[in-house]
């Protein structure tokens, strides 16, 4: 086991700076009214930097800056657009190490997550987004001898983004990456929870894009999204959070006729069906590592297995080993390699988790392991910390229904086919899903069946930048990654010509 050092101590690889203003226009602005915020790392409980606290003016400028550069980035040529996104990426793989840190201190997720998923994701995200606008290509439609309709994509202009806290650099780079790749200016707004490793993340990129390209206002959602996703000079709204925010940002959006693209909450059913544990080999092996991935990145995922539904022939066996390899997890200092759950974001979000375990105890739901909140003591005491948690119950429950966003999983079991497809589509959401079998028939019928825009079939919490991500019924609207995402940041011109000399 190694440490990496914390940030700005001896030996670190990064320090943060102790105050952030916003970044606008290529350069750090101060907040029109002066104020600023506390940010506590969730490793420890403790402030590390402050953060100024946007409101409608600084949005307002942001804007401006936006609006000055979006008509040059506009007619950038895509390739030259393709190679500054592909410098971001290799600036970004040459930090690596900085910026997994930064992120670890910003969110509390352990550093072999940031150092193997979170940033390794975002630089491909970068480089997948530099690829596919190379081979974007209108299209031409011959209407008769004498007439063609070309249709071209142009960008939209101007956008607002508007991201969480639970992967703050990745969740960032879907955003921007498809943004700037389609021609756009962009004005962010980072969760008032995690605001610094986005700083740090821009303040290593910032030589890189032409001023006014990307600008980031910090603050709090009425404060300084709501006037972001309300205002006329945005032609677009990106926003990844909870689905009752998301509502509300269509409210405002659609003030002003603007489209929105929402990612939202989810209750990701993870089924397990009777021939999982036909053999005890490689496979029933990979399938337990499945059920245990609700508690990766402790639990704050959109997608995050938290209902396990486990087919009744093997039900006991199969969940004693699941508890088994739950209570395997090692829980630790953020920074030390070998810890795979670390920190919860935010003390509400710890306060939030908490209470969903006492809801689910008063609801008679039985504790398999887990249930309190983790005392790593010493340096941790003050930070969020919360044991991974088993609750056996059934799918009426509160704790089956809402979206706990914690390292929870709610088991039930289920008899066949039919049981397992209508018990998974029993909520509000569907966004994610995990499918466990041998047998190629049911894993496609079910794949099939299940409402959400992601069926994870024999793997799970996999996030190729090639592959459409986005949710079902309340989970959203719209598609991230994928080289479909472009649609969502273009409109489409038709000129429609005449080469006839004299017919109209
Ligand atoms: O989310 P919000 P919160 C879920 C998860 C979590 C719960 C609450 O269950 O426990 O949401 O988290 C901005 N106008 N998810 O309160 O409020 C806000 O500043 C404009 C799921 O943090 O949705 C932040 O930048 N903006 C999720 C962003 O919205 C507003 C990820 C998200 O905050 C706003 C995060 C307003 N009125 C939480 N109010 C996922 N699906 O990945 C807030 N914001």
């Amino acid at each position: 086991m190694a440490r990496y050092a914390a940030p700005g101590t001896d030996g670190a690889t990064m320090a943060y700076e102790p105050r952030y203003d916003h970044w606008i226009g290529g350069e750090y602005v101060k907040p029109q009214r002066g104020q600023y915020f506390e940010n506590p790392t969730p490793v420890t409980g403790q402030t590390f930097t402050e953060v100024a606290r946007g409101t409608a003016e600084d949005v307002e400028r942001a804007l401006d800056a936006a609006h000055g550069a979006a008509p040059a980035w506009g007619r950038t040529p895509a390739a030259e657009r393709a190679n500054i996104l592909n410098r971001i990426a290799d600036r970004m793989q040459e930090h690596l190490e900085e910026l997994a840190v930064a992120e670890t201190w910003e969110n509390g997720k352990p550093i072999r997550e940031t150092l193997a998923a979170d940033i390794p994701l975002a630089i491909d995200h970068f480089r997948y987004f530099a690829g596919v606008i190379r081979a974007h290509e209108g299209a031409l439609s011959e209407i008769d001898d004498d007439t063609v309709a070309y249709h071209f994509h142009e960008p939209l202009g101007v956008v607002g983004q508007i991201i969480p806290w639970n992967f703050p650099i990745l969740m960032a780079t879907w955003k921007l990456a498809p943004a700037l790749a389609a021609g756009n200016a962009v004005v962010l707004k980072p969760a008032e929870q995690t605001p610094a490793s986005i700083h740090f993340w821009m303040s290593l990129v910032a030589d890189l894009l032409p001023p006014g390209v990307v600008n980031i206002v910090n603050g709090f959602g009425v404060e300084a999204g709501k006037p972001l996703a309300s205002s006329p000079r945005v032609a677009k709204v990106a926003f990844t959070g909870e689905t009752t925010t998301g509502r509300l940002i269509m409210q405002y959006a659609s003030e002003n006729i603007k489209p929105v693209t929402l990612e939202l909450g989810g209750k990701s059913p993870n089924i397990f069906f009777a021939d999982v544990s036909a053999h005890d080999d490689d496979f029933y092996d990979k399938a337990l590592e499945g059920f245990t991935m609700f508690a990766l990145n402790q639990g704050e995922v959109c997608t995050c297995p938290s209902r396990a539904l486990i087919q009744q022939d093997h039900y006991q066996t199969f969940l004693e080993a699941a508890v088994d390899r739950t209570n395997k997890v090692v829980q630790g200092h953020p920074l030390d390699t070998d810890t795979m759950v670390g920190a919860q974001a935010s003390n509400d979000q710890l306060e939030k988790i908490l209470s969903y375990l006492d809801i689910g105890v008063a609801e008679g739901a039985k504790v398999l392991t887990g249930g309190r909140r983790a005392d790593l003591g010493g340096e941790l005491a003050g930070g969020y910390y919360v044991q991974p948690t088993i609750f056996e119950g059934g799918n009426h429950m509160r704790i089956f229904q809402e979206e706990i966003f914690g390292p929870v999983v709610s088991v039930t079991s289920f008899t066949d086919f039919a049981d397992a497809i209508k018990i998974a589509n029993d909520t509000l959401y569907g966004l994610g899903a995990g499918v466990w079998t041998r047998d190629v028939n049911t894993a496609y019928r079910a794949g099939r069946a299940i409402q959400a825009g992601r069926v994870w079939t024999n793997c799970y919490h996999a996030y190729p930048a090639h592959a459409a991500f986005g949710g079902y019924k309340q989970s959203g609207i719209g598609r991230e990654n994928h080289r479909m995402m472009l649609e969502h940041y273009q409109q489409t011109k038709n000129l429609l010509v005449s080469y006839s000399p004299r017919k109209l």
